[in-house]
């Protein structure tokens, strides 16, 4: 049926291509597979550290891009230099660029050096981070190493289309999608299918029925493991059979096609993404009789694990070889027209190398010539100068000098300047360090910023709006304050859209939402499938579009299967695009203290060293939780808020302000003042600290408890080394591993607060045991911290700071 379905579009569409566009097709093949061999020769030569090359992909990606239009999307993977150029989204040049690792981001636009070659990405914010019109311009989404990681994003990119088509609501939102038309265009290896994440959106782009557009560039291998070992029956297209649509049921259109057949590749192309686009369904374009001329990348060679006979094949069916075939014996052009534009792109590539080699080399000689000239010893004849000379010589010699050789350089000067080489007239020191400290602030730039966001609307610009309490304030549940947030939420801001398993249809397993699916309707807040990565990179996928997703993964504990990507993509997002690209998504779920193994958990330091450039926090109650959720939402950065699964149902007083009260990021609160000792803790520990506050009340000793609140960021204001001033002595309390949350807080104020300089005691830290929580109340009581725990900690602290006044108990 799919098939059928496809010929009688392809009569009404049919398309056929003038010599001049066949030409040009052929020009970009010329020049990218150009930009292969050169790119790959400056790796080997040592002007890049690593190369990983499009050669043998170029033809079918000629095809691709002539159906890839405004306001669609890509999400793919290193081969796709081809695609990149044909469809004008880059330059010749930004190939050569990323292979040196140009920091300069009007050279390099896709990564500004942050990222090894190949790895594509459009700017969809202007220079002050603000979205630009993205139906006007064709997007990439910023390509990702780990293989498949690409596809859970792709899953999102697809649906904000299909919602906008659903959704009449969304239709003045018109920098995001004109009715729903764009597709998103996946690109993937035949051996990266091999990965969960690739059968995750599968399954889901045919539950979701989205307009999703997936090429599987198939070349045989995946580096040297070959198809029979990656792929039940050695074929992408033949398992995903059972995926395909029929006359009654919806699922896939799957067309298969050689990528060296320039004709077939651009029929299919064309009907398929023509479909894909009028009707929202998936297809899957498996791209076969790939080569890959210069083996995978510049990291060993293809000569050792390919037979001859296949290298033999490889270069008979080269698809460019094969195109040129065709051109001739379809009399579309001469063999002298096709050799003249074969040496046009042979030199059009050269001179791009040149170009971008200039651009990235120039500024560091100049650098260099600059920092030679300063740190000059001519008028110094202390016993160190020939030392200094011999610097300044060995950096002279090098010879194409990047920073590092500079910089350390410089800094290896600077110790050897002695005071005589400073006299009033030289102040050699002064000008040598003032150069290296500006230059360090330079490097940082280039290379430490845009880890958050740097725009008007980072979550630390965010005006904080206490909660306001009438006198006749009610006391409510906490699920229900949540519910009512969300609620003021949906209805002020239609581009929030929630989803998660038992989100929709039920209003959540906690009744958080419990309604808004029959008052906002199934396209602002719907259920998954159980199914964690795709849930996130369907959240990824919206935010990079520009909607607002929240993302609920059910408990803390199943979080894992969705960490990879909000470690890999979502957290390196804005600075593996230097402010190019950014993901407002929130993901909410709920943890601390349930019952056994996989519902009890708090594993804090696994998500905090896992997703720098994402908020974590971790309210207490669910007043603060709708107040994180507020703030989150007013910025232009993603977070993870975790709700204390036990607070649903105790009461909170009801602030009079829902849905406006915003809660500060990296803001800590002191709950009680104290004086002997600082308690630290967040969450649901909190609870469990307050009870041991009271007992130790009973014990004369004052304690000082403060609520993080905000893991990521930490205290920004150092409010904790503040309170240790006064108590001279800390306990960091949670529920983590031991060495896992507790230690990161340790550090943060002993290291980074400089906490150590108060302290009277050695500081503490109570935890969890190391395994994780056993079943049951005892089991609970035994594996997690309790308030017996806090009290013995803190008072064993007292008794060796004061034996006499505190005696021991046991
Ligand atoms: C998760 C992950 N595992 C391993 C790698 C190392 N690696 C990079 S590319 C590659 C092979 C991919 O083969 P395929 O998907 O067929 O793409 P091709 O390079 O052949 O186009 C591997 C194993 C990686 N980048 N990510
Ligand atoms: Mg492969």
């Amino acid at each position: 049926m799919a098939v059928k379905t496809i010929k009688k579009i392809h009569q009404e569409t049919s398309q056929a291509f003038d010599k001049q566009q066949i030409l040009n097709d052929y020009r970009t093949a010329n020049e990218s597979r150009q930009a292969s061999l050169l790119g790959r020769r400056e790796v080997l030569t040592g002007k890049g550290k690593f190369g990983i090359f499009g050669d043998g992909k170029e033809v079918a990606q000629l095809a691709m891009a002539k159906v890839f239009r405004n306001g669609d999307w890509r999400s793919g993977y290193y081969r796709d230099q081809t695609f990149m150029l044909a469809a004008g989204m880059m330059s010749i040049e930004e190939i050569f660029a990323q292979i040196y690792g140009d920091t300069d981001a009007q050279f390099n636009p896709m990564n500004a050096g942050r990222l090894m070659n190949n790895h594509f990405a459009t700017r969809s914010l202007d220079k002050k981070g603000e979205w630009k019109n993205l139906t006007e311009q064709k997007n990439s989404s910023a390509d990702i190493s780990p293989t498949a990681g690409q596809m859970p994003r792709l899953l999102g990119l697809a649906l904000t289309s299909k919602l906008f088509r659903n959704n009449p609501e969304l239709a003045h939102l018109t920098n995001i999608s004109k009715n729903g038309d764009e597709v998103a265009f996946g690109t993937i290896g035949d051996a990266s299918t091999s990965e969960g994440h690739f059968w995750e959106t599968i399954n889901a782009a045919g539950v979701l029925q989205v307009p999703l557009a997936m090429s599987v560039w198939d070349d045989g291998f995946g580096i040297s493991v070959p198809n029979k070992l990656q792929t039940t029956k050695s074929s992408i297209s033949e398992v995903l059979k059972g995926f395909e649509k029929t006359d009654d049921k919806d699922g896939f259109i799957i067309l298969k096609a050689k990528g060296w057949d320039y004709s077939a590749l651009c029929k299919i192309y064309d009907e398929g993404v023509d479909y894909c686009r009028k009707n929202h369904v998936p297809v899957l374009f498996h791209i076969t009789e790939v080569t890959q001329p210069q083996g995978h990348s510049t990291s060993g060679s293809h000569e050792r694990y390919k037979s001859t006979e296949r290298l033999e094949w490889e270069k008979e069916y080269d698809c460019i070889l094969q195109m040129r075939k065709w051109i001739i014996d379809e009399s579309i052009a001469s063999d002298e027209e096709l050799n003249t534009i074969e040496k046009e792109a042979v030199e059009r590539v050269k001179q791009a190398r040149k170009t971008a080699w200039n651009n990235y080399q120039k500024p560091l000689n100049q650098l260099r010539d600059e920092f030679l000239k300063i740190a000059d010893v001519t008028t110094c004849n202390c016993a160190k100068t020939q030392k200094i000379n011999a610097i300044k010589e060995d950096l002279r010699q090098v010879a194409d000098p990047i920073r590092k050789d500079i910089m350390s350089a410089a800094k290896k000067i600077l110790r050897l300047i002695c005071d005589s080489c400073s006299n009033p007239e030289n102040s050699l020191k002064i000008n040598v360090s003032t150069w290296l400290k500006k230059e360090l602030l330079v490097s940082s730039e280039k290379f430490n910023t845009f880890l958050y966001s740097n725009s008007e609307e980072s979550a630390l610009k965010v005006v904080p709006v206490a909660p306001i309490y009438t006198e006749d304030a009610l006391m409510v549940p906490g699920r229900e304050i949540l519910r009512d947030n969300w609620d003021s939420q949906f209805a002020k801001n239609d581009k929030i859209v929630m989803f998660g398993e038992d989100v929709g249809q039920i209003g959540g397993v906690n009744q958080t939402y419990e309604g808004l699916q029959t008052k906002y309707g199934e396209n602002r807040i719907f259920d998954t499938g159980i199914r964690e990565a795709t849930i996130i990179g369907q959240g990824i996928g919206m935010a990079v579009r520009g909607l607002r997703p929240i993302a609920e993964i059910q408990y803390f504990d199943y979080l894992l299967y969705g960490l990879q990507l909000m470690s890999d993509d979502l957290a390196t997002l804005q600075y593996r695009t230097r402010g190019g690209q950014k993901a407002p998504m929130i993901i909410t779920t709920r943890g601390h203290r349930l019952e056994g193994i996989w519902h009890s958990g708090s594993p804090l330091s696994m998500v905090i060293n896992s997703i720098r450039g994402i908020y974590v926090l971790v309210p207490r109650d669910m007043t603060r939780a709708s107040g994180f959720y507020n703030t989150m939402l007013q910025s232009d950065e993603p977070a993870l808020i975790i709700e204390p699964l036990n607070g649903y149902r105790l009461r909170e007083t009801r602030p009079s302000n829902i849905g406006e009260f915003r809660i500060p990021v990296g803001v800590p609160e002191v709950i009680e003042t104290g004086t002997d000792v600082t308690l630290v803790t967040y969450g649901s520990c909190v609870r469990i600290a307050q009870d041991t506050v009271a007992q130790l009340r009973d014990f004369k000793i004052s304690v000082e408890l403060i609520d993080v609140q905000s893991l990521e960021p930490f205290d920004i204001h150092y409010m904790i080394a503040e309170s240790l001033k006064k108590t001279n002595k800390i306990v960091f309390f949670d529920e983590d591993v031991p060495g896992g949350a507790t230690a990161y807080m340790m550090q943060k104020v002993l290291e980074e607060q400089k906490g150590f300089q108060y302290l009277d005691a050695e500081p503490q830290t109570v935890t969890a045991q190391a395994h994780r929580a056993a079943y049951g109340t005892d089991g609970d009581y035994f594996s997690n911290p309790n308030a017996e725990d806090v009290f013995d900690c803190i008072y064993n602290l007292m008794h060796n700071y004061n034996p006499v006044k505190y005696p021991k108990i046991f």
